[in-house]
């Protein structure tokens, strides 16, 4: 695997051409060479286990942010044009799981190597897993925030190893104990929350009451921030292919953000927005709002 990175390290020629690819999100028309931060979508949902649809989220985002203002009251900064590169989708195999993480490996590794900050936009929650394993390789002190109203931490779903539903128990297996905080969960097996409470991750159920913990315990090593939006309470964030009751409010999610300000942010992810299941735009319109506020605060 490492040895196929490796050839694709030197260019560029897993990015897509972004001229055939229509819109980019909001205000991320930088050049790559100048940009900071390499936003792309990862627009792949092959192993959803309830309804499938998230490969549609990163074309809804970029298509909606045209309706999205570029400046934040809440941090009172503009997204400033020139820092965020949008490099378009990655183009994944739907049915090939091992290529297609792959790739998303490689182009992490890609920017990450260019001195850049990749923020990935899915697609389902599989795809974090490449992605905080290429931050790994090159962060070995890699701590991982993860949003979500599941746990994520099943050894297996039905026979398979690598399903959204065991994403984090993958990365736990690449990163070990005491480098995982969890907020916002309410849904997963006994088996799950037995894992959280034998120490292996830190779990904070329901809302994000921890989070000024976990930032001093985490200080200055560097952080990959996964927010699955199935965190937020689906009278807020219908569209997603698992919605769970009980969830945080648009208002607590975004505080969350804004308080890990502090920390050195060195890749992020946003994912199972289910455009087929938003009908009425709303969950859309969410996700580009907690995006652009992401995009502003790394
Ligand atoms: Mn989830």
């Amino acid at each position: 695997m490492i040895d196929q990175d490796q050839q694709k390290i030197s260019h560029h020629d897993n990015f897509p051409d972004f001229s055939t690819l229509g819109f980019r999100f909001m205000a991320c028309a930088a050049d790559y060479q100048e940009a900071e931060v390499i936003l792309f979508g990862a627009p792949w949902d092959g192993t959803a286990s309830f309804r499938p649809g998230s490969r549609f989220g990163p074309a809804a985002m970029r298509l909606d942010s045209l309706s999205l203002e570029t400046f934040s009251p809440y941090q009172n900064k503009e997204l400033v044009t020139g820092k965020v590169c949008d490099i378009g989708d990655l183009e994944l195999p739907m049915g090939g799981r091992a290529p297609s993480l792959a790739k998303i490996r490689s182009t992490v590794r890609q920017i990450l190597t260019d001195g850049k900050k990749p923020v990935m936009i899915g697609g389902e929650h599989l795809v974090s897993l490449p992605a905080v394993t290429a931050c790994h390789l090159q962060f070995p002190q890699l701590c991982v925030l993860h949003f979500d109203a599941h746990a994520d931490l099943r050894e297996e779903y039905l026979g398979e190893t690598l399903s959204h539903a065991t994403v984090m128990r993958r990365i736990w297996d690449e990163l070990g104990d005491g480098r995982i905080w969890q907020f916002g969960i309410r849904s997963g097996t006994v088996e799950e929350f037995a894992f959280a409470r034998d120490g292996h991750v830190a779990m904070r159920t329901f809302d994000c009451g921890s989070l000024a913990d976990a930032v001093s315990a985490i200080g200055g090593r560097p952080v990959y921030l996964s927010i699955d939006l199935d965190v937020l309470d689906p009278s807020v964030f219908p569209g997603t292919g698992t919605p769970e009751p009980g969830g945080l409010s648009f208002q607590t999610l975004l505080d969350s953000l804004l308080q890990l300000s502090g920390l050195q942010i060195v890749a992020a992810d946003l994912v199972e927005l289910s455009p087929p299941y938003d009908t009425g735009g709303i969950s859309t319109a969410v996700a580009l709002k907690i995006l652009r506020e992401l995009l502003i605060l790394i």
